[in-house]
């Protein structure tokens, strides 16, 4: 009946679990220590675990939920590349009884729904994020007027989304603050600096340059280095998640602010899956609280970096 179609697939307490990770890409070193986080608890927590690697592409990681579902996983850990795409996997997996955990990514909330279609979503809070981003530009910002570059996420992906919104709705808000342009360069640092090369012709009067990630950060960098222009005197650079290369480039001088987005979703993920099984309530949203990193704490936590 209705009833029971709406019902999340339940999870038997066992010894081990076989659990799937169907991570989205592995070219930046978020994903990578992400990944790592998920093989370090896979032994304490009594799971058999399973990683693919969709190698950035949304119709791979389809296909590798696909095959978790075959193979009949327990449960996934699917961090979903893009909002829309990967919604099928998460009604297939449903369909097929097996428990689906979101982690870092949401797909659009219209149409799949945690405690519903899939058990919760761990991750941060983006919008916070980017509005971070914004507020820290505002308190530190030294110009009489600042035009902002901005290199959005992968298109369609949550944090794109949501970096985006919290930024612009706080830079609005300032009468001496502009966005003169905005484009993505799919989180990727070599993207990064190709879009940041390209918007740079047309706009050389840039001040500032908000990206939606660390390495489109290091990009950009690179690229305004090659123009002959000073990172931290002539443009400041602000960013998000705080890797070792932003916590480094804050320590130089290159980058102003980068705020955290953790990566380690590994002991959560554990906890979760036991708080499942066990029959206890799962929030649907499970949130990760995110620092912020500056030039005066930087130095403090380089040493646990990735
Ligand atoms: O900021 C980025 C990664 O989804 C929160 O994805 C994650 C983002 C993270 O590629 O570096």
């Amino acid at each position: 009946g209705l009833a029971a179609s709406q019902q999340l697939p339940p999870l038997e307490q066992k010894d081990s679990y076989r659990v799937g990770f169907a991570q989205m890409e592995s070219n930046n070193p978020w994903r990578i220590a992400e990944t790592q986080s998920f093989r370090d608890v896979a032994e304490q927590c009594n799971w058999k675990l399973t990683v693919t690697d969709a190698a950035g592409s949304a119709a791979k990681q389809v296909a590798d939920v696909d095959s978790m579902i075959a193979q009949g996983m327990d449960a996934i850990f699917l961090p979903p590349r893009e909002e829309r795409a990967l919604i099928p996997a998460v009604m297939k997996a449903r369909a097929a009884g097996i428990p689906v955990f979101l982690v870092d990514r949401q797909v659009d909330p219209a149409v799949a729904k945690a405690g519903e279609h899939y058990v919760a979503f761990l991750g941060s809070d983006f919008v916070e994020q980017g509005q971070t981003a914004a507020q820290w530009l505002v308190d530190n910002f030294e110009g009489d007027e600042a035009r902002i570059i901005e290199l959005e996420g992968t298109t369609g992906s949550s944090p794109a989304n949501d970096r985006k919104q919290g930024f612009d709705e706080v830079i609005a808000e300032q009468d001496n603050m502009t966005i003169i342009a905005s484009q993505s360069g799919d989180f990727s640092r070599d993207t990064g600096r190709q879009v940041m090369e390209t918007l740079l012709q047309a706009h050389p009067n840039v001040d500032v340059v908000y990206a939606h990630n660390d390495e489109m950060a290091i990009g950009a960098i690179q690229a305004l280095e090659v123009s002959g222009r000073t990172p931290g005197e002539d443009v400041l650079v602000v960013s998000i998640d705080g890797t070792r290369d932003a916590l480094r480039a804050i320590i130089n001088g290159k980058m102003g602010v980068s705020v955290e987005s953790s990566p380690f979703f590994g002991p959560v993920a554990c906890d979760v899956l036991n708080r499942y099984a066990a029959g206890e309530p799962v929030e649907p949203w499970v949130r990760v609280e995110d620092r912020i990193f500056t030039a005066d704490n930087a130095a403090d936590h380089i040493d646990e970096a990735y």
